[in-house]
Order: C-alpha cells, then sequence, then structure tokens
C-alpha cells in the first residue's frame, strides 16, 4: 500500500518536471484574436527583444490564416492555419520587421540585441 502511493507520488513528481524541462523559451508571440483588423496590434507582443541566436515561436491564436513575413523576405511562414506555429532564429543582430502576406496591414518587429 505505502509502496502504491509512493509510486504514485513519485509519478506525479516526474509528470509535472518533464513539461517545465522541455518548454520552449518565452520568446513566443500571438497572433492574436481578430487579427486582421487590428494593424500593429496583430502580434503579441510587438516589438520583442531578443538576444542573437534566439529562436521566436509565432501561434496563430486567430481564427483566420495568416503568415509571418519579414518585410525583405529574409524569411516567411507558410500560410498558418489556426493553432499552427512557425520558428525562426535570428543568427544576426538588428530590426526585423513583418507582416502578414494576406493582411498587409498586420505589421510586427523583432529587435535582436
Ligand atoms: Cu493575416
Amino acid at each position: 500500500m505505502l509502496v502504491t502511493v509512493l509510486f504514485v507520488a513519485f509519478t506525479f513528481v516526474i509528470l509535472s518536471i518533464i513539461p517545465t524541462a522541455y518548454a520552449q523559451s518565452d520568446n513566443t508571440v500571438s497572433i492574436v484574436s481578430d487579427a486582421s483588423k487590428l494593424g500593429d496590434k496583430a502580434y503579441d507582443p510587438s516589438p520583442i527583444t531578443i538576444s542573437q541566436g534566439d529562436t521566436v515561436v509565432w501561434t496563430n491564436n486567430d481564427f483566420g490564416i495568416h503568415t509571418v513575413t519579414e518585410n525583405s523576405d529574409m524569411y516567411s511562414s507558410k500560410d498558418l492555419r489556426p493553432d499552427q506555429t512557425f520558428e525562426y532564429t535570428f543568427d544576426e543582430s538588428g530590426n526585423f520587421d513583418y507582416h502578414c502576406k494576406l493582411h498587409p496591414t498586420m505589421t510586427g518587429k523583432v529587435i535582436v540585441n
């Protein structure tokens, strides 16, 4: 009986540690609900400030389809359906403005230190 309780407790502890250990970086940007009408508020946070070598992960939390497209086409996602993600690793410092190909008024910025 005690062994069972300890095993259950141990399993619970392990299962609650694993997601933390494998969590993605904090460099996440949301494509917010109703993004196509929100201009420079469509991507949140924007600007996002990161360090050279960091990866940014965008998630489409809207009900529409959007892209993450750097203004000089340095990178671009495919068309992101709801809940799909796109990630890009920034190896150079600088300011990188991006937009949505389908709704060009949607704009965002990544600042890489
Ligand atoms: Cu869009």
